[in-house]
């Protein structure tokens, strides 16, 4: 017990040891802890004081930086004046008016939000909308849904089912619900290593789905979910043409696609939606993360407005959609959230990030040729290094990098033998390619 640490001497494990921690070596972790202390702005401060540029703006949801002012004024204010409020049966007015001003960023005006928690419960309530909504318009035989290899789509039952990530599956399969069938994921290295932006190859994969349709038979199925860019799974960027081809095949099926955009949303792509980037229109659109710049916790789904309307049909008294969690549009969530997008709109973050996403892609490129490297994708403000792994220990080249990475005073998130970068929008110039030449050492200080 109390086997002292030598970077925080104060965190003993015995005090580290009731947090069963998400998505981390729990052991390792507490072996040699990592505490945050502090953050302001595109910074974190550890609780031995160093201070970390923070290159994956949270975990991809903070690109207006930590605190900031505004945020924080609007939602001490509302702690203020209405801590919770119930949605079941009762509504706040700011509520209403951030699902107006996202479907207006959205260029969907006419759309309706579900509000929920977490890019999970987008997920699991955008599953749940695309199976009932069919039933509703009397086809209720369409209740497959088609996910996709290497995607991400949380963790909920519905979110592990939909998704593309073995380890993630494997120790659940039983709980998987039935009836699910995957595309083929879109990376193929031969073709595509050190795509600048999009590649040019690989429009055809989406070809695949018109082959599960064949299979299945079109009236079984209900959706396709897909994210525009499989963000998690190291930043596969979509061939050319592939969500347009995705996009026809289901328009001509019946089914709905559903995006979700828990990480392209809200301007990771330099357009407010993925969808804007690549100039397909989804049916269904996840949210979350940056929505409120993941001040408190918040996530959402946006629907067609026939999707909605759909629903509106039995008796006036009668709930219409059985879904919902007690903090649906939680109010400090919600006045996070305008406040986030009043920055957003003021301080044209979403321009910013647009303006930035060449400077990354520059700089992150320049890194071909570095100890280790075997691929680097971009788009947008986010990019990727793959690592060519150690032998025999998958996953341990990129600890290696993450940690000489924290030596040069950056956080940047690994996952398998890939580096993934997603700055904040408030980044300047400078920082950015700062970043880059700190991960060039780091990867120059880590064996090949
Ligand atoms: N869909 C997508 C596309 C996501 O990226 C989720 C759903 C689930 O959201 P919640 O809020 O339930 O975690 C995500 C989350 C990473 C990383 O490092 C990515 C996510 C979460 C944490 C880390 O790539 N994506
Ligand atoms: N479990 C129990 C026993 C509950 O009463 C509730 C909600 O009332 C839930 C789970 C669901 O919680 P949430 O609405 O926060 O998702």
């Amino acid at each position: 017990m109390n086997a002292v640490n030598q970077l925080h001497p104060d965190a003993s494990e015995e005090a580290l040891r009731a947090w069963w921690m998400p998505f981390t070596h729990n052991r390792m972790f507490k072996a040699k802890p990592r505490l945050i202390a502090s953050a302001k702005g595109a910074y974190f401060t550890l609780k031995d004081g160093r201070r970390l540029y923070d290159c994956l703006s949270g975990l991809w949801c903070s690109p207006l930086g930590h605190s900031h002012p505004r945020i924080v004024e609007a939602v001490k204010r509302q702690l203020d004046t209405l801590d919770f409020a119930p949605s079941f049966q009762m509504g706040h007015e700011p509520a209403f008016e951030l699902a107006s001003r996202i479907t207006q960023l959205a260029g969907r005006p006419n759309d309706r939000v579900f509000f929920v928690n977490s890019g999970s419960e987008s997920v699991d309530t955008a599953l749940k909308i695309a199976v009932a909504y069919h039933r509703a318009r009397g086809e209720a035989s369409r209740t497959r849904i088609i996910g996709r290899e290497r995607g991400y789509h949380g963790v909920g039952m519905g979110g592990i089912s939909v998704g593309g990530i073995a380890p993630n599956r494997k120790m659940f399969a039983p709980l998987m619900i039935p009836g699910v069938d995957h595309l083929p994921h879109t990376y193929t290295p031969a073709e595509m290593a050190y795509s600048v932006g999009q590649p040019t190859w690989g429009a055809h994969l989406a070809d695949e789905l018109e082959r599960i349709v064949a299979l299945h038979d079109a009236s079984t199925i209900a959706a396709v979910i897909v994210e525009p860019m499989q963000g998690s799974t190291g930043v596969i960027v979509p061939p050319k043409g592939y969500l347009q081809r995705l996009r026809e095949i289901c328009t001509k099926h019946g089914i709905l696609l559903i995006f979700d955009e828990v990480i392209t949303g809200f301007g990771r792509l330099g357009m407010p939606f993925g969808a804007d980037f690549f100039g397909v229109q989804p049916d269904l659109t996840t949210f979350a993360k940056a929505v409120n710049n993941a001040t408190v916790p918040l996530g959402g789904v946006i629907a067609r407005d026939d999707i909605y309307e759909t629903f509106m049909t039995g008796p006036a008294h009668m709930i219409e959609f059985f879904h919902g969690y007690t903090y649906s549009a939680h109010p400090l969530a919600v006045a996070a959230g305008l406040a986030t997008l009043d920055v957003m709109a003021d301080e044209k973050l979403i321009d910013k990030a647009a303006a930035l996403a060449p400077v990354l892609e520059r700089a992150l490129h320049s890194l071909r040729g570095e100890p280790s490297v075997i691929d680097i994708r971009n788009i947008g403000l986010a990019g990727a290094i793959e690592l060519a792994p150690v032998a025999g220990k998958p996953g341990m080249k990129a600890i290696q990098v993450f940690e000489k990475a924290m030596d040069e005073g950056l956080l940047v998130r690994f996952s398998g033998d890939i580096l993934a970068v997603a700055p904040p929008f408030i980044s300047s110039v400078a920082e950015v390619e700062s970043m880059v030449e700190g991960l060039r050492r780091a990867l120059r200080a880590v064996p090949v």
